[in-house]
């Protein structure tokens, strides 16, 4: 069983890296904005789930460079989660406030529309 984990694990790395989109062209003001909003935000993951690796590809999609905690290996991670978020389950993402408080966000489809979301207005400029 652990094998065959391990090997599924390495064929979705693979698909992640042969499907990996284009960053898309950004002005310097566009390149700014989206370093500001990704210093709020902290995706909490797996290397190897497919959800978070949707997540991982919407954020290049976007130019938008994504700080990742590995859930699984790192212990600190994984209790920042469990403690945060309150369970552990990913792709997760950490957003905090400009007051400092955070606010976690579970389901891949939901942190892309979050991402999206956030992303739009600065695309527009
Ligand atoms: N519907 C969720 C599915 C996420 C999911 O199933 N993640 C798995 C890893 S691939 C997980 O965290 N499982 C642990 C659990 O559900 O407790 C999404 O789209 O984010």
């Amino acid at each position: 069983m652990g094998v065959i984990r391990w090997i599924l694990g390495k064929i979705i790395l693979v698909i992640e890296t042969l499907t990996k989109p284009k960053s898309p062209q950004l002005t310097a003001e566009q390149e700014q904005a989206l370093n500001r909003l990704s210093q709020q935000v902290t995706l909490y993951q797996f290397a190897a789930c497919p959800f978070c690796v949707k997540v991982r590809q919407a954020s290049r999609k976007l130019g938008l460079p994504l700080a990742v905690k590995d859930a699984k290996r790192d212990m600190t991670a994984r209790q920042a989660l469990e403690q945060g978020g309150g369970r552990i389950k990913v792709p997760c993402l950490r957003i905090e406030n400009t007051g400092g408080d955070a606010h976690w966000l579970y389901e891949s489809d939901d942190i892309i529309a979050y991402l999206n979301q956030q992303a739009a207005p600065i695309m527009k400029k």
